[in-house]
């Protein structure tokens, strides 16, 4: 009898310990993204976007008059950092969700974890084949390379129709650019073109003079880069200074103004396709609230990065609404755990209208979205600064 009673009340106690979980403070949800290494070179747009949107979002009456806080966590460059920030965020600073982490390599583990977990994860920024795959609670909101890398392939041709012979290079110790490469050889392939060297790289490496020296033997008409940020800006340099004249494709591991300074005047020219572009729509009014807060704060437009972020803070706000209409309860009012799994249900019904345009998660978590580009890389005369002026 008083063992029963004594179960009732603990059982008592842990429900209104889990339902405490979030009440009477902002909805939490995590941005585990890398703030520090090399790869905060991506990060820091990423950042940049989240924060935009908690502002625009809680000052538009965020979820449904409750206000929600963004938790940052920084996941570093590598695999364990990811998994060490999705942990605090999921165990420490209970958020209903986390948006993260920067690179595919981490997040294929990282993301097993917070599957595990059930806690829902969008991806801003991973493109490499199989993200959605890894799970149930595992979506993202950045398309994948198969359908965003060609576009610069095809870009290039229609600027050079004389390219016949390609030089394919990649970082081959990470996922997103092997994957990337491997959908650049492909599409290079299906285009009629001559694959005719594949150099491979580590996205630790600074010196690339063997890998060089093989493109300048095989006389090729397009060289094409798939590493992140330092060793691809790095590349494209020593291409350039060891006389490569030719264009360059740069992946989606290049796509930031933070390469300027490490490739300075021989960025210039880098082609990269995009799935975002700041103009592509005037009367996107969300794209341009974000293109003004961004211009206010930095000056400049928003980069794809940045957009892509404030897409995916702005599926949870819109899935945490829908959650609170499909449930007839405030989330403040749920259980954490019911919470995230309500929400996983509903990031994945109906569409968003978002800075890239209307976008949905299918019952995977892969994105739909109807419009890509290309921008070509311009750099300034100081040779420090530059843009990406969009081509496509
Ligand atoms: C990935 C990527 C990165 C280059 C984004 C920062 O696309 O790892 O999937």
């Amino acid at each position: 009898m008083k063992r029963v009673a004594i179960a009732a009340i603990s059982l008592l106690a842990v429900a209104t310990v889990a339902q405490a979980e979030l009440v009477g403070k902002p909805i939490p949800i995590g941005i585990g993204v890398a703030q520090t290494s090399n790869v905060a070179l991506l990060g820091e747009e990423e950042v940049n976007g989240a924060k935009i949107a908690e502002k625009y979002f809680n000052d538009n009456g965020g979820i449904n008059g409750t206000p929600f806080k963004l938790i940052f966590q920084d996941t570093g460059g590598d695999e364990a950092g990811a998994i060490n920030s999705f942990q605090n965020l999921m165990n420490r600073d209970k958020v209903v969700g986390i948006v993260g982490p920067t690179l595919s390599q981490q997040a294929f583990s990282a993301d097993p974890i917070a599957n595990r977990a059930k806690v829902p994860v969008i991806g801003p920024s991973n493109t490499a084949k199989g993200i959605p795959q890894i799970g149930e609670y595992v979506g993202r909101v950045s398309a994948p390379v198969a359908v965003v890398a060609p576009n610069a392939v095809k870009q290039a041709l229609k600027e050079h129709p004389n390219i016949k012979k390609v030089a394919v290079l990649y970082a081959q110790n990470d996922a997103f650019n092997t994957s990337e490469s491997g959908t650049f050889q492909e599409t290079v392939k299906k285009m009629g073109l001559q694959i005719a060297t594949i150099q491979k790289f580590q996205t630790t490496d600074t010196d690339f003079t063997t890998q060089v020296t093989a493109v300048l033997g095989a006389n090729v008409d397009l060289a094409i880069v798939s590493g992140l940020s330092a060793d691809g800006g790095n590349l494209v340099k020593q291409l350039r200074q060891l006389g490569y004249k030719g264009p360059i494709i740069g992946g989606n591991g290049l796509n930031t103004v933070n390469i300027f300074p490490v490739c300075g005047q021989y960025c210039d020219g880098i082609l990269i396709a995009q799935a975002y572009s700041p103009s592509a729509d005037p009367k996107n009014a969300i794209n341009n609230a974000l293109v003004k807060a961004y211009r206010d704060k930095y000056k400049k437009d928003p980069p794809q990065f940045t957009a892509q972020t404030f897409t995916a803070v702005q599926v949870f706000v819109e899935a945490l609404k829908k959650v609170e209409a499909a449930t007839k309860k405030k989330i403040t009012q749920m259980e954490l755990a019911k919470v995230r799994e309500e929400l996983n249900k509903q990031i994945r019904v109906g569409t968003y209208i978002t800075p890239l345009g209307k976008i949905s998660l299918d019952h995977e978590g892969e994105i739909h979205q109807e419009n890509f580009y290309v921008a070509k890389i311009k750099m300034n005369p100081d040779n420090k600064t530059g843009k990406y002026i969009y081509v496509k």
